[in-house]
């Protein structure tokens, strides 16, 4: 109970920070977007894992100013890259569900993105898809996010509850085909063949597709065969700090 009450303060002591992982369009390793995430260096722990600490915070529902924060901190940085000359690149930021359910969701988010001016057109928002999620309060959400231009991925696609139904009639942009499938390819049949299947049902459904979790040549290799267009993982790159993402992605663009 040490750690949720630390938690409840580490916000104004300053001691949470964004790290940013590129998003690679295989057909020419550019970079094409970055994914948010956060972490946590406790003062006396050292770093918690975001696991912990963002279930521990959906429980007692700290998530709300946590998640307003992290939104805040992403948009406001990709708006200084934008202001500082690169050329504007998808942010994806990861939204606990209880976030995203929030009654004051949708007006906290406009409200963020007026005050960093970020563009929705380039904001993409991850859910995960661990809860059935298809209720009409859900999907009126994905709708009016969809009128402000923002974009909606899944996030660990593959691992939760989504239907063919729920992708063919929800707002959604984007799957990102967890880890685990991309793990042992191009050696493990069970994987080949559900990845495969996601390939051919997102280009029926006109999504995009991720890989995440992309580590080697042969993996990238098999998606680009498979027609995958954007990877994310240890092979470009583990997720960086802010100056360091800078040096080593945005110098040169
Ligand atoms: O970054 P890492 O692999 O340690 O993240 C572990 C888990 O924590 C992942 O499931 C990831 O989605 C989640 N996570 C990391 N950063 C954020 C964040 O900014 N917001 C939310 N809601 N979850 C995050
Ligand atoms: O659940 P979500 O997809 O948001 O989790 C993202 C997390 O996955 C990040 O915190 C990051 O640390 C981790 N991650 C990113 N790339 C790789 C990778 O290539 N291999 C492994 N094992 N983890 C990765
Ligand atoms: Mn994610
Ligand atoms: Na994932």
């Amino acid at each position: 109970l040490q750690l949720e009450n630390d938690l409840r303060y580490a916000v104004e002591r300053k001691e949470f920070s964004m790290v940013y992982q590129p998003l690679i369009d295989i057909s020419d390793g550019k970079m094409v977007g970055v994914e948010a995430l956060i972490r946590w260096n406790h003062p006396i722990r050292g770093p918690v894992s975001p696991q912990e600490f963002i279930q521990l915070s959906e429980e007692n529902g700290l998530i709300i100013p946590l998640g307003q924060w992290i939104l805040e901190t992403a948009c406001l940085q990709w708006k200084q890259w934008v202001e500082n000359g690169y050329s504007p690149f998808t942010l994806a930021i990861n939204i606990s569900i209880i976030q995203f359910t929030h009654p004051n969701f949708l007006r906290d988010l406009k409200e963020i993105i007026r005050k960093t001016g970020m563009e929705p057109r380039y904001l993409e928002l991850e859910i995960t898809e661990n809860i059935p999620f298809a209720n009409n309060f859900a999907s009126i959400i994905l709708n009016d996010l969809k009128h402000l231009g923002v974009k909606i991925s899944l996030d660990d696609f593959g691992t939760g509850y989504s239907s063919l139904q729920y992708l063919n009639t929800l707002s959604i942009d984007t799957l990102k085909i967890d880890r685990s499938f991309i793990k042992d390819l191009p050696f493990n049949r069970n994987n080949i063949a559900i990845v495969q299947t996601i390939m051919s049902m997102a280009q029926f459904l006109d999504l995009k597709v991720v890989a995440e979790g992309v580590e080697t040549k042969e993996q990238l290799l098999f998606l680009e065969k498979n027609g995958c267009q954007i990877a994310q993982g240890y092979y470009f790159s583990r997720p960086l700090p802010k100056e360091e993402f800078e040096r080593t992605f945005l110098m040169d663009s």
